[in-house]
């Protein structure tokens, strides 16, 4: 390559220059004396790449020689975001290369602006494994990520007269030069056909004789470790017509119309599927989830071979994490493998099964998991539904003897659902399978013991563990926010916090000196003023950076309750309307932001971004309000958005139903910058307070135990005044669209309010003027905030990914030399 000597590529800015450089002549193919920013990020990237190539290659080849047990963390999404920043700093070459590009006329941040994010995934579980790869590398684990490459990833916001409209996102177009073609690393994975019995060497034997074949290609994507070598592979497939020509039909004479049909094999990588939890069933997702967890398997299984020459070592040397149910078909899918092709009887390999499989569950609710119809399943794969009729079947008689004839706990516990259609369960299928299961947080694990699978907790309480969930303060501090990131360095005397996030408790002991505060606030200032900035050429709205900056972002769901917040902000719009002049000047100014994606066929939650916008347009013009409330919506959130945001937020509100969010991470990643929770007892929320306490956070609403009782005593009788004045704002039309938010108010209203907005109301509202009062005294408020970034070290994913290795996966570090 470019700039190669003594067998790797050199790091100052000078060779980093002449790279760049090349890359624009030979890669871009354009002049090297006139080119553009965008030309300027690919030649970088390039030139970065490069650079990444070699030491996942090394890397790679030392995994291979050291053949330690590897973990393979198999998830249906990735959100990656972007890649150059975080690249760049995680090899130890931002400053750099922000001096060669300097040296050329550009500017780094304004280069790294060029790039489009990698959103191959929807929320909180995707951005989960962006994370959790970061932290594998950082730490030397010898992992593997596998996922799929979808060419459309998740489809991007639009806001039209405040509705919004979903657009794909063909985030390909430009080229991805942080991916690397593999054409030669490919497998046929098949679909359909039919299941016959054959006798071979005197045994009788299963052979499926699959209907369809498609291609797997694999694309790899090397994710680098913070302050090592170490660059693990992330690889995802690609669908690509099959290899193998069916004769026949191309004799036939119909050229044009097979080689059409070939092409349609490719459809199954096309298109991520937006998080719906209620949208099962279809033949396309299924498809998907059996083409990357054939191909994975193929993989991980020919890397096994090439080192071990019988399957006695393979659960000493593989650990399979499934990432939610998504890839749970893997279960059968190794069985069929064993059984079927290696031969290796169906016992032996039930016992590597059951060793080698854990799996992570990101859901509360029962009815979020994963089913697939009988009829689905036999059609598309019909070896597997043998396999998993067979697994089933064992475990009911072993469970008969365990528990007697229980006919309700059978039926519940059993693998196949019974009624007018007939499921598998997949959480069923991986508690059966998986040697162990966990949950994201404290209060999620508690839940899926005493709720959602309290019939397996019982069978098997040593199954059952958690992690709660961490985020990586590689990507939110030093990528997102390098001065804050500066700041911390300066004050405890190290970079050291970047790799060993329990080393930020040392500014607890500064979180009262005046001079820290001062430079915390500067900080906090500028940030605050970029993101004034941005909100002026988005939407046109003015604000000022003096305001409390108070942000929800996150998808859109009943549950995570944005309507409370619309309505707490009508609130407050409604007392700045009716209070005296005079008093409005001890109103504390707020700029409210809420960003986040509806799914597409979410009526209520495309709602709520409907409301957003008439509240917005209201008060946001009206001149007797002026600077004292603005409300803003963020188009098309995503991980690019959050970096922008989140260094900016004072506030930011964590506030869904007591026992609904699983754990949550934007708060943690908000916590890290220093922004104050506004938040429920709810998720990882209820470890933040044990980290923080909860003087210094607003905390507010019903409790986990008092959920249920609440709900069952029907329409909550303490709903405030205030709150049913607020709904009859919406309902009456005073932002308009009056029939358009008659089903909105239906949901709070006349009984139902299943997520207790009506009753949490009041104390929500304290919470919120609270928060007023402790932002007025900034001494006060800014030691709460660097308080907060100093006990978010138990929220780092190093945390989370360190107990996998030692409770889950049984994994080592392992450390290539550099
Ligand atoms: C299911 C079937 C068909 C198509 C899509 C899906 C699907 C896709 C994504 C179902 C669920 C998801 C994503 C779930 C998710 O993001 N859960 C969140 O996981 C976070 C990380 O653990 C938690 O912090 C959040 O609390 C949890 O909501």
């Amino acid at each position: 390559m470019f700039g190669l000597m003594d067998g790797f590529l050199k790091n100052d800015p000078v060779s980093l220059q002449k790279d760049i450089l090349d890359h624009v002549e030979y890669t871009v193919a354009r002049s090297r004396f006139n080119f553009d920013d965008f030309e300027a990020y690919q030649a970088l990237s390039h030139s970065v790449r490069d650079r990444l190539i070699e030491r996942w290659h090394d890397t790679q080849q030392y995994f291979k020689r050291k053949d330690p047990k590897r973990l393979y963390f198999l998830s249906l999404e990735f959100l990656m975001g972007r890649s150059l920043s975080n690249s760049v700093i995680n090899l130890g070459i931002r400053d750099q290369c922000a001096d060669a590009l300097n040296q050329l006329g550009f500017e780094f941040e304004v280069v790294a602006e060029q790039e489009g994010d990698a959103a191959l995934g929807n929320g909180g579980l995707a951005r989960l494994s962006a994370c959790q790869m970061d932290s594998l590398a950082t730490l030397d684990f010898p992992a593997i990520g596998y996922g799929l490459r979808y060419q459309y990833g998740l489809f991007r916001q639009v806001i039209l007269d405040g509705f919004q409209h979903e657009q794909p996102d063909y985030w390909l177009n430009f080229g991805n030069p942080w991916e690397i073609e593999r054409v030669h690393v490919s497998y046929a994975v098949k679909f359909y056909g039919t299941v016959e019995e054959e006798f071979l060497n005197g045994e009788k034997c299963k052979v499926w004789v699959p209907g369809e074949m498609v291609e797997a290609v694999a694309y790899d994507n090397p994710i680098p470790g913070y302050g090592t070598r170490n660059t693990i592979n992330l690889r995802l497939w690609a669908a690509k017509p099959s290899g193998q020509y069916d004769m026949e039909s191309y004799n036939t004479g119909d050229y044009i119309n097979e080689v059409i049909n070939r092409q349609r094999a490719e459809t199954i990588s096309t298109v991520l599927y937006p998080d719906d939890r209620s949208y099962q069933g279809k033949e396309l997702r299924l498809k998907q989830q059996y083409f990357f967890v054939s191909a994975s398997l193929q993989d991980i299984i020919r890397r096994f071979k090439e080192a071990h020459n019988n399957f006695d070592d393979f659960p000493e040397k593989v650990a399979l994490q499934l990432n939610d149910t998504h890839p749970s078909l893997a279960i059968a899918e190794v069985m069929r493998v064993l059984v079927d092709e290696e031969r290796l009887g169906w016992n032996r390999a039930w016992d590597i099964v059951c060793t080698i499989f854990s799996f992570t569950t990101h859901t509360v609710l029962p009815e979020g998991l994963e089913k697939i119809p009988v009829d689905l399943l036999g059609s598309l794969l019909p070896r597997h539904l043998q396999i998993i009729y067979e697994i089933n079947s064992i475990f009911m008689d072993e469970l008969k003897k365990r528990i007697g004839l229980d006919y309700n706990r059978l039926s519940r516990m059993s693998i196949v659902e019974e009624g007018a259609i007939k499921n598998i369960r997949m959480a069923n299928l991986s508690l059966v399978c998986c040697h162990t299961v966990n949950g994201v947080s404290r209060v999620h694990s508690e839940l899926l013991k005493t709720r959602v699978f309290k019939d397996f907790y019982e069978l098997w309480p040593q199954k059952f563990q958690y992690k709660t969930n961490g985020v990586t303060q590689r990507r939110w501090i030093v990528v997102s926010n390098p001065s804050l990131c500066a700041l911390i360095s300066k004050w405890l005397g190290t970079e050291a916090w970047i790799r060993d996030a329990d080393l930020l408790t040392g500014l607890r002991e500064y979180a009262a000196d005046a001079i820290l505060q001062q430079e915390w606030k500067m900080v906090r200032k500028v940030n605050k003023m970029r993101l004034a900035e941005y909100i002026e050429a988005m939407s046109g709205v003015k604000v000022s950076a003096d305001a409390m900056f108070d942000v929800q972002i996150k998808r859109i769901h009943e549950y995570k309750r944005q309507l409370l917040n619309l309505l707490g902000i009508i609130h407050r719009y409604d007392c700045i309307k009716n209070m005296e002049k005079s008093n409005r000047r001890k109103v504390v100014p707020r700029v409210c932001i809420i960003g986040g994606k509806a799914a597409p066929g979410y009526e209520i939650a495309k709602k709520i971004i409907k409301l957003c916008h008439a509240v917005a347009e209201k008060i946001n013009n009206d001149s007797d309000v002026g600077d004292l409330l603005k409300l803003v919506f963020f188009p098309d959130y995503n991980v690019s958005v959050a970096e922008l945001v989140i260094p900016g937020s004072d506030l930011s509100q964590h506030i869904s139903t007591a026992g609904h969010e699983a754990s949550g991470t934007g708060s943690m990643k908000l916590l890290m910058n220093g922004c104050l929770l506004l938040a429920t007892a709810d998720g990882s929320t209820v470890e933040i307070i044990e980290e923080i306490g909860e003087d210094n956070m607003f905390l507010f609403g019903a409790k986990l135990h008092e959920v249920s009782a609440l709900r069952d005593k029907g329409p909550a009788t303490k709903v405030p005044l205030q709150f049913a004045r607020v709904v009859r704002m919406v309902r009456e039309g005073y932002f308009g669209f009056k029939d358009y938010f008659k089903s909105l108010c239906d949901t709070l209203e006349g009984g139902g309010d299943f997520y207790l907005l009506g009753n949490d109301f009041g104390s929500y509202l304290e919470a919120q003027a609270a928060a007023d009062k402790a932002f007025v005294d900034e001494e006060k408020w800014t030691q709460m905030s660097i308080l907060c970034t100093a006990s978010s070290g138990r929220f780092s994913s190093d945390r989370t990914i360190e107990e996998y290795a030692e409770k889950t996966w049984g994994i080592e570090p392992c450390k290539c030399p550099f």
